[in-house]
């Protein structure tokens, strides 16, 4: 893992270097071939990886509840670390899209759409007859309207923060993220192929850090960590527990939230 990092709000990013990093680190990820040999060592590969069965959601039962956020947090530090590992990508990291306040696709990103081709297999290197090609799409209501679904509120996210225990608050919080990839619409709504769109990173960042601001406020018992035990502890495909990640220190934000 690489050494701390910090992830600012896009919304305060105004040196145009470190959104060029973002993009152009994802754009040389993603142009890297397949066949690694390393899991999720390309972009594709990465974004693959949300499609086995690791049990990181509530539709994977009781289980999945219990590990979406500590999976999701482990996947944003991989995407980190490999990208950060690409020659003149060494400062490259995620800003995060708080989606309370700007209600609307950042616009340095509205034209970032990549095309990635997915392996839809879990054999790495993929066979190339088998690879899901994903044009990017989007379909947000128009600016200042609402759509089927609605951007969770702050007053949402704050009510979210004040749940006291582990399972409450994880699902309240994976339902009003379920509702992010639903308004942002097309790649995004399915989870098979959302980690494709680049917002996906942003908008789990900012999952990760209302999760920090969460983890802050509550000591550890029994009520407030992950029900997990034995081998569901860890967060295949990678090396690691949910306890070593649950404090981790490699990962800072900004600005945390307290209620
Ligand atoms: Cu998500």
């Amino acid at each position: 893992m690489p050494a701390v990092v910090t992830r600012y709000n896009q919304a305060d990013i105004h040196d145009p270097k470190v959104k060029n990093t973002f993009i152009n680190g994802i754009n040389a990820f993603n142009s890297l071939s397949n066949s690694g040999g390393e899991i999720g060592g390309s972009y594709s590969t990465l974004v693959a990886i949300h499609r086995h069965p690791h049990n990181f959601h509530t539709a994977d039962g009781p289980i999945g509840i219990q590990r979406f956020l500590t999976w999701h947090r482990v996947y944003l530090s991989v995407l980190e670390y490999w990208v950060s590992s690409i020659p003149n990508y060494q400062d490259f990291y995620i800003p995060y899209w708080d989606w309370t306040i700007d209600r609307d696709i950042p616009n340095w990103l509205k034209n970032f759409k990549p095309h990635v081709n997915i392996p839809n297999t879990e054999s790495i290197p993929p066979e190339p007859s088998s690879v899901d090609p994903v044009d990017v799409s989007r379909t947000p209501p128009p600016a200042g309207q609402d759509g089927e679904f609605s951007l969770p509120t702050e007053n949402k996210i704050n009510d979210c923060l004040r749940k006291p225990t582990y399972t409450e608050f994880t699902m309240t919080l994976e339902s009003l993220h379920a509702n992010v990839h639903a308004w942002v619409g097309g790649t995004m709504r399915d989870l098979l192929t959302s980690p494709a769109d680049p917002l996906f990173w942003l908008h789990h960042a900012n999952i990760d850090r209302i999760y920090t601001s969460w983890r802050k406020q509550h000591v550890d018992n029994y009520d407030t960590i992950p029900n997990l035990s034995g081998p569901d502890l860890n967060m295949d495909p990678w090396a690691g527990t949910e306890p070593e990640y649950r404090h981790w220190d490699w990962v800072a934000y900004d600005k945390l939230i307290s209620v």
